[in-house]
């Protein structure tokens, strides 16, 4: 049989295909995906169960002018395959190669770069919108987004805004019972209603066949007729949320039947006003293992495959034990010995590695869905009646909070102890989910502590005393596999410094887990003859003000050093107060993230492309001694 995906140049390539070659363009979709992915760790499951809904969105609408928003981005592989990027597949998530997630530098059938959930809607929406005004009210607008992400708190300011603006929106609905752990909350238990009354499809067209079948009613008995079909399939479905917020809610249907697809989109395709069409996927569709536990399938390890019907014979698990082991061990820890203790999760169980907590203390445990902004408002109503939350969310989705961060937890100083993993870069995932910027917005609030351990012996005092702590405090670290500095290591105490080392030549003061890389640096610097200290920073705020003046004062070389945006981060607060204590402050050099999107790669591609790792930090340092060393720096200082 000929491959038909190799000859799928651009979705106009669908128009010709028969329901058979489609079938097996689907088939070829899965295999090309369990091909691809087999091989480095991706989003797996969340591909496969689209594959069919991709196609027939295809089929139906001209997306080269239509618009379309695949919600959060995760999904999008199939997209990407039929819209002319199946000979650069495999590269996907691989530096230089395709990104994970939409790209408009790749395609313009990709919108927008996104990867964090929720506003599909909105932007759909915009577009649209922006469409009209612009005499262009041909163009279709679609949003497809999934059970998870629905109930984060935009979809519903834009579903709100869409039913008041009447603008012609089809959103569809991608219903797979999932997000990445099983969904949760009140409109799981609606979407669940509607998953149970499938036979509405068939009462509905009834009672639309019932009322045009009656030539002779008109006026006040067929509005009647109408308003009982309204209340039949609001009460049938599950759809009534919708309906109430002023959509058109049709559904649901099959998502693995091509034919029904296409019937529907059509259908739906030229309607007035804002339609939402519900569709029943199921998460790793087509892969037996995948479908049968998609939590471990969302992102899976590296795999093997065999069999026709793409058995998946084992998984490479394992590996080092990360940041967030350490932390999520703690967090157990502690709750078992301190029953005030809570957590919170914003759909990310799975990731922060909090089942065991999820299963030993359910009543302490709150996955809250993906509403972050939410998450710590409920964290901070938690705080005020006594518990002691800990909001633990990645620094890149903790941005979604930021309102909440000042105003419901720094402002009234409740003793709220955000746990930020992924701060810093996170290899493959890229630009949306790097953790670049939490250390600014974080520290520009009072109340706040603004910490991070420097290493793994730092992770559990750090988190019991800021347990203790009776005011908010944020702590990150990033995604990278456990690293402990040989050391005797001193307590925590607020707003103090570890001096590992003093130097003579220069310090290194690093704020968090590149801690482990500036002393190796500072031993391979020793080879060239330099004495480099290092400083284990522990707080940037309140700074350790003593220990870094010193060293500006005393040392002819300070290198701060974090791995975040230098843009407001660590060294800028420390120039800041240098600044206002009147210190010169030439010789202060920082490194951090650049002023920049780092692109998707390796976090050890990235992290050297970023200056740091242990050669660029040695490089840093001699370009930086150099500098200070020349006469004419010599003379002014
Ligand atoms: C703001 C935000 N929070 C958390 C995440 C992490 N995340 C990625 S996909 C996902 C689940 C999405 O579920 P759903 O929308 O139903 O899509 P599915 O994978 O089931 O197709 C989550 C929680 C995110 N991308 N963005």
């Amino acid at each position: 049989m000929t491959a038909i995906l190799p000859t799928i140049a651009s979705p106009a390539d669908l128009q010709g295909l028969s329901d058979a070659q489609l079938i097996q363009l689907a088939r070829e979709i899965r295999d090309e995906l369990v091909r691809v992915l087999s091989l480095r760790p991706a989003h797996f499951a969340s591909n496969l169960g689209v594959v069919e809904l991709c196609i027939a969105l295809h089929q139906t609408f001209d997306f080269s002018k239509d618009r379309l928003i695949w919600d959060t981005g995760h999904q999008i592989y199939p997209h990407k395959l039929i819209t002319g990027r199946y000979n650069e597949f495999a590269s996907i998530r691989t530096r230089g190669g395709l990104m994970g997630y939409p790209n408009p530098a790749e395609s313009d059938y990709d919108l927008f770069v996104t990867g964090h959930a929720g506003c599909s809607v909105s932007c759909a929406l915009g577009l649209k919108a922006g469409d009209d005004l612009l005499g262009q009210g041909d163009r279709h607008s679609v949003a497809v987004i999934g059970d998870g992400a629905l109930p984060s708190g935009i979809v519903f300011e834009a579903l709100n805004n869409a039913g008041g603006l009447n603008k012609n929106l089809l959103v569809i609905l991608n219903d797979n019972e999932m997000s990445i752990c099983p969904r949760v909350g009140a409109l799981a238990r609606c979407l669940d209603q509607a998953r149970l009354t499938t036979f509405y499809q068939g009462s509905k067209r009834q009672i639309r066949d019932l009322i045009s079948s009656i030539p002779l009613i008109g006026g006040v008995a067929k509005q009647l007729l109408e308003q009982i079909r309204d209340g039949l399939k609001a009460f049938m479905t599950g759809g009534m949320l919708f309906e109430e917020m002023g959509f058109r809610y049709f559904g649901p249907i099959d998502g693995h039947d091509l034919p029904t697809l296409r019937r529907w989109l059509r259908d739906v395709k030229n309607q007035k006003g804002p339609i939402l069409l519900h569709v029943l996927t199921r998460k790793g569709h087509g892969v037996p293992e995948a479908s049968a536990d998609p939590v471990m399938y969302h992102t899976p390890p590296v795999f093997e495959k065999i069999g026709p019907h793409r058995e998946i014979l084992s998984l490479r698990r394992g590996g080092s034990k990360a940041y967030t082991d350490a932390v999520s061990a703690a967090l157990h820890q502690i709750m078992q010995e301190d029953k005030k203790v809570c957590v919170i999760t914003a759909a990310m169980c799975q990731g922060n590695k909090l089942e065991k907590i999820r299963t030993d203390m359910p009543d302490r445990f709150f996955d809250v869905g993906i509403c972050e902004s939410h998450a710590v408002a409920f964290g901070a109503g938690l705080a005020k009646a006594g518990l002691r939350p800990v909001v633990d969310i990645y620094s890149t989705f903790l941005q979604r909070s930021f309102d909440q961060i000042f105003q419901e937890v720094a402002l009234q100083n409740l003793p709220v102890v955000f746990t930020m993993d992924r701060a810093g870069v996170v290899g493959a995932d890229g630009p949306t989910h790097h953790g670049s910027y939490d250390i600014p917005y974080t520290r520009i609030f009072p109340n706040m502590v603004v910490a991070a351990p420097g290493d793994e012996a730092d992770v559990v005092p750090m988190l019991r005393w800021a347990l203790k702590h009776n005011s908010p405090v944020a702590i990150r670290y990033p995604k990278a596999s456990l690293e402990t500095v040989d050391r005797a290591v001193t307590p925590i105490e607020l707003g103090v410094a570890e001096v590992h080392d003093w130097g003579e030549d220069g310090v290194l003061i690093a704020y968090g887990t590149l801690f482990s890389a500036c002393v190796k640096a500072a031993e391979a610097l020793r080879e060239d003859g330099l004495s480099i200290g290092v400083i284990n920073a522990r707080f940037c705020k309140p700074l350790d003000r003593t220990t870094m003046f010193k060293a500006i004062e005393e040392l002819p070389l300070v290198v701060t050093i974090e791995e975040g945006t230098l843009e407001g981060g660590f060294g800028s607060a420390v120039l800041e107060a240098a600044n206002a204590a009147g210190l010169e402050t030439r010789h202060v050099v920082r490194m951090g993230l650049p002023d920049a999107y780092v692109e998707h790669a390796e976090r050890h591609e990235q992290l050297a492309e970023c200056g740091l790792d242990v050669a660029g930090i040695c490089a840093k340092v001699r370009e930086a001694l150099a500098r200070t060393r020349t006469p004419e720096l010599e003379r002014t200082r």
